[in-house]
C-alpha cells in the first residue's frame, strides 16, 4: 500500500492560516513588510501545491499544456522584435543592438529547423555518455542531435549547475537522469527546467542495482513527489553469472551481458519525436524568443533609468526647497510638495506611459495616500530628525526636517515608479490603469532599500547642503 506525503497538507495548511492571520493583522506589521511578503509567497505557494492534481502527465500531456503553433511563435518573436526597436529608438547607437538583431534573424530560422536536440543531463557517472550511445543505436531517427551535459552538482566541475541549465534552454527535450530518489539539488534543478517550459523525462537509470520491490517502491516515489514523466531504465546493466549444470554433473560458468532495458524510453521518446516534433522545436523558439525579449527589455529599462535618475533628483530637491521655505506638518508633506504630478509626468513620458496632467494628479494622490497608508511619511520623518540630531543640528529651522522629508519622499516615490514601469508590458496605449497592488508591493519594497542608515546619513548631509546657508551646515558636513 501506499502511504501519501503529508509534507504537502501541513505545508498548504499552516501557510494558508498564517497568509489569513497575516491578513487580519498586518496593519500593525508594517515594519515588517519583508517578511510579510515572502511569508505570502509561501503561502499561496502552499496553497497551489495543494490544489495541483497528483498525477504524472506523460511526454504528450507536457506538450498540450504549452499550446504553441506557428502563429504563437511568430508572435513571441515579433514581440521580441518590438522591443529591440524601441531600444533602437531610446538610444540609437546602443551596443547591444547589433547581437539582438542577429539573435532575432536566427530565431526565424529556427523556426523551420528539422533537427530535434535532446539533451542528456543529470549528475556524475549517472549514465548519461552510456544512454546517448544506446539511444543512438535505437532510435533510428537521423533527425535527433544527442547532447550530453557536463555533470551536475559537482562542487568543483569545469561549468557550474547554473550555466549547464542555461544551456539546456537550447534543446527541445530533456533527458534527465538519476540513479534512485532525488536528492534535493536534483529536484530543485528539475523544477527549474519545468519552469522554463521544457519537456522532459525522468529517466531512472541503473534499474539493475536494485531489487524488485525496492525498484517499485522508487519509481512510485518518484512519479508522486514529481507528478512528472519517470521511466525506468538500465542501459548499461553490469554482467551478470550465469551457471550451467551438464548432463555429466560438471557445472559451467560464464559472465553474461544483460541487454540494455530501455525499451519504456524509447517508446516514449519515439511517440513524442514522431507525433510533436515540429511543436517541440516551436516551444524551444518561444522560449529564446522570450529570453531576447527580456534581454533587450532590461537594456531598455537601463537606459531609461539612465534618464529618469537626474529627472528624480530635480523634483526631490524642488520638493525640499517648497517644504523648507513653507514647513507644513510633517504629514501634510505629501499632499503640498513630495509627490509631483510633472514628475509623474516626466517618468512617465520616458517609460512611454504617457499621462495627462489629471491623471498624473490622479497617480500622485493615490501614492500619496499608499504611502501614508503604510507609514512611510512617519517613518521617514523620524528617521530624518534622528539623523539631523545624531549629527547635533537640533537648533536648525523646523523647516529643514520638512525639506529634508519632502526630499526623500519625492526620491521614494520616484524610484518606486520607476521600478513599477520597468514590470509593465511595453504600452502601446497611453494611460494605463494604475495596478494598486502593485504599486504598493513596490512602494515597501524600494523604501525599504533606501532605509539604511549609512544611506539616510548621506541623504540628509547631501539635504542640509542644499538648504541651508554654508555657516550654519558646517557641523552637520563636517
Ligand atoms: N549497473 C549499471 N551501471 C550503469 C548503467 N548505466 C551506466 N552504468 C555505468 O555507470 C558508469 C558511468 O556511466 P557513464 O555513461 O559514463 O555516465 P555519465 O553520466 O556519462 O558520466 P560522466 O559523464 O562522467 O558524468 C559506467 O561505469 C557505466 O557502465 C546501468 O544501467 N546499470
Ligand atoms: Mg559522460
Amino acid at each position: 500500500m501506499v502511504v501519501k506525503l503529508q509534507r504537502p497538507i501541513l505545508v498548504g495548511g499552516l501557510g494558508l492560516s498564517f497568509f489569513l492571520w497575516m491578513l487580519e493583522s498586518w496593519h500593525h506589521s508594517i515594519v515588517r513588510l519583508g517578511e510579510f511578503s515572502l511569508l505570502t509567497t509561501l503561502a499561496v505557494g502552499g496553497g497551489l501545491w495543494l490544489l495541483q492534481q497528483n498525477r504524472p502527465k506523460s511526454s504528450l500531456e507536457q506538450l498540450d499544456s504549452m499550446i504553441v503553433d506557428r502563429a504563437t511563435v511568430e508572435n513571441a518573436i515579433a514581440k521580441a522584435e518590438a522591443v529591440i526597436n524601441q531600444l533602437a529608438q531610446e538610444a540609437e547607437n546602443h551596443t547591444a543592438l547589433e547581437t539582438l538583431r542577429e539573435q532575432v534573424a536566427q530565431l526565424m530560422l529556427e523556426l523551420d529547423r528539422q533537427e530535434i536536440k535532446l539533451a542528456v543531463t543529470g549528475g556524475k557517472s549517472v549514465g548519461k555518455s552510456s544512454l546517448i550511445q544506446v539511444l543512438a543505436e535505437t532510435l533510428h531517427t537521423k533527425s535527433v542531435h544527442l547532447q550530453e551535459t557536463a555533470p551536475l552538482f559537482r562542487e568543483a566541475g569545469d561549468k557550474s549547475d547554473a550555466a549547464v541549465l542555461a544551456e539546456l534552454t537550447n534543446s527541445d527535450f530533456v533527458l534527465f537522469i538519476t540513479n534512485g530518489d532525488l536528492t534535493d539539488s536534483e529536484f530543485q534543478s528539475l523544477q527549474q527546467i519545468k519552469a522554463a517550459n521544457q519537456p522532459t523525462i525522468l529517466v531512472f537509470n541503473k534499474q539493475d542495482q536494485y531489487l524488485a520491490d525496492e525498484r517499485a517502491s522508487v519509481l512510485l516515489s518518484l512519479k508522486q513527489r514529481l507528478q512528472a514523466n519517470v521511466v525506468a531504465t538500465a542501459v548499461s546493466p553490469i554482467p551478470i553469472k550465469v551457471r550451467k549444470h551438464e548432463a555429466d554433473g560438471s557445472v559451467q560458468e560464464w559472465m553474461e551481458q544483460p541487454v540494455p532495458d530501455i525499451q519504456q524510453l524509447t517508446q516514449q521518446l519515439s511517440e513524442v519525436l514522431a507525433q510533436q516534433g515540429q511543436r517541440l522545436v516551436w516551444v524551444t523558439t518561444v522560449r529564446k524568443a522570450r529570453l531576447l525579449k527580456a534581454e533587450a527589455k532590461n537594456w531598455l529599462n537601463e537606459t531609461r533609468c539612465d534618464r529618469a535618475t537626474p529627472v528624480i533628483e530635480q523634483y526631490q530637491w524642488i520638493a525640499a526647497a517648497a517644504a523648507f521655505a513653507n514647513p507644513v506638518p510633517a504629514l501634510d508633506i505629501l499632499a503640498t510638495a513630495a509627490i509631483n504630478a510633472q514628475m509623474i509626468m516626466d517618468l512617465g513620458n520616458i517609460y512611454q506611459q504617457k499621462f495627462s496632467l489629471e491623471q498624473a494628479q490622479a497617480v500622485a494622490g493615490t501614492m500619496g495616500s499608499l504611502m501614508l497608508k503604510l507609514g512611510l511619511v512617519e517613518l521617514s520623518t523620524k528617521a530624518v530628525g534622528t539623523v539631523l540630531k545624531s549629527n547635533a543640528v537640533t537648533f536648525v529651522a523646523g523647516g529643514v526636517v520638512q525639506g529634508v522629508s519632502a526630499a526623500y519622499l519625492t526620491r521614494v516615490a520616484g524610484l518606486s515608479l520607476i521600478e513599477y514601469f520597468q514590470q509593465q508590458e511595453i504600452a502601446i496605449d497611453s494611460g494605463n490603469e494604475l495596478n494598486l497592488d502593485k504599486l504598493r508591493q513596490t512602494l515597501q519594497k524600494v523604501f525599504q532599500q533606501n532605509q539604511q542608515m549609512a544611506f539616510l546619513q548621506g541623504f540628509v548631509k547631501q539635504g542640509v547642503k542644499r538648504l541651508l546657508p554654508e555657516a550654519q551646515q558646517t557641523e552637520v558636513v563636517a
